[in-house]
């Protein structure tokens, strides 16, 4: 039998992908709060094992976007478009309310600040790379981390889980064999991690990426 914390991911996530925010991953909030500064915590209800899901997206988000901008939907806010789309399709459907919750935005500042990139690794969904971009096995580094939604129920149990290092040290090594390579090795910019995550595809060490993910 499903436990409670499964069906209400599954019923958030029907909601939220259509829209384009494709990347919910559940955690328990303990795991989370376990490996941050005081200052980044997440809200658990006084229970630590709460349930957490951590919303992102890829590219898919923006046709849906862009229709609702072009349908001049209610809730979208000129200066902020993306961010209060994102609000207006994550805030409805947690209503109506069956259980608690809270939410914190990735453009939230401090006291309410997440580390988001932490969490995308420490919920599974991304690996956080030396480069500091959170880079996902299917989509690459090309993902947003937009949301952390927080319910009043029983997250799932156990350790956390370990994200798929999409980056093979064999690509790395080839890489340093390029001249010039070790530079792009050792940078840590975004993209010294494309080459990456490119020169992994090519050593067919990577889920293949469309072109303009590592382009
Ligand atoms: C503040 C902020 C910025 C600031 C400062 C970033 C910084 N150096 O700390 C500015 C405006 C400069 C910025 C720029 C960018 N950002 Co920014 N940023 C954030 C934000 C809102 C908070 C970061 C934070 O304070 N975390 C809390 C602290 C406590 O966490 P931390 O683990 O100690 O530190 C993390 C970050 O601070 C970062 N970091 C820390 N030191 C350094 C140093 C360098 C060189 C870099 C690149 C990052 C970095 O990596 C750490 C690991 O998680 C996050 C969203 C979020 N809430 O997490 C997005 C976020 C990290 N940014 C993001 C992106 C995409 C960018 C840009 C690439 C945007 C762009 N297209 O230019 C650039 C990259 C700039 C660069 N030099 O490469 C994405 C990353 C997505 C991913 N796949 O990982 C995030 C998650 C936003 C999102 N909605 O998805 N950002």
């Amino acid at each position: 039998m499903r436990s409670s914390w499964q069906s209400v991911v599954e019923d958030l996530r029907a909601r939220w992908i259509p829209a384009g925010l494709d990347l919910a991953q559940p955690f328990q909030v303990a795991w989370y709060n376990c490996a941050v500064a005081d200052a980044c915590r997440l809200p658990d209800f006084g229970r630590s094992s709460a349930l957490g899901i951590r919303v992102g997206k890829t590219r898919a988000i923006w046709p849906r976007f862009l229709d609702a901008w072009r349908e001049n939907r209610p809730g979208l806010d000129e200066r902020h478009p993306l961010e209060s789309y994102v609000e207006a399709t994550v805030l409805p459907a947690l209503e109506p309310p069956s259980h608690r919750s809270e939410v914190r935005w990735a453009q939230d500042p401090p006291p309410r600040r997440v580390a988001m990139q932490r969490l995308a690794h420490i919920s599974g969904l991304a690996y956080l790379s030396q480069s500091h971009l959170s880079v996902h096995a299917t989509y690459g580094p090309r993902i947003a981390l937009r949301v952390a939604v927080e319910i009043d129920i029983e997250g799932p149990s156990g350790p956390p889980p370990e994200p798929p290092n999409p980056l093979s040290p064999v690509p790395i090594a080839r890489a340093a064999e390029v001249p010039g390579g070790d530079r792009h090795v050792r940078s840590d910019t975004a993209r010294s991690h494309r080459d990456r995550a490119a020169l992994a595809v090519l050593a067919g060490q990577h889920p293949p990426l469309g072109p303009d993910l590592v382009r």
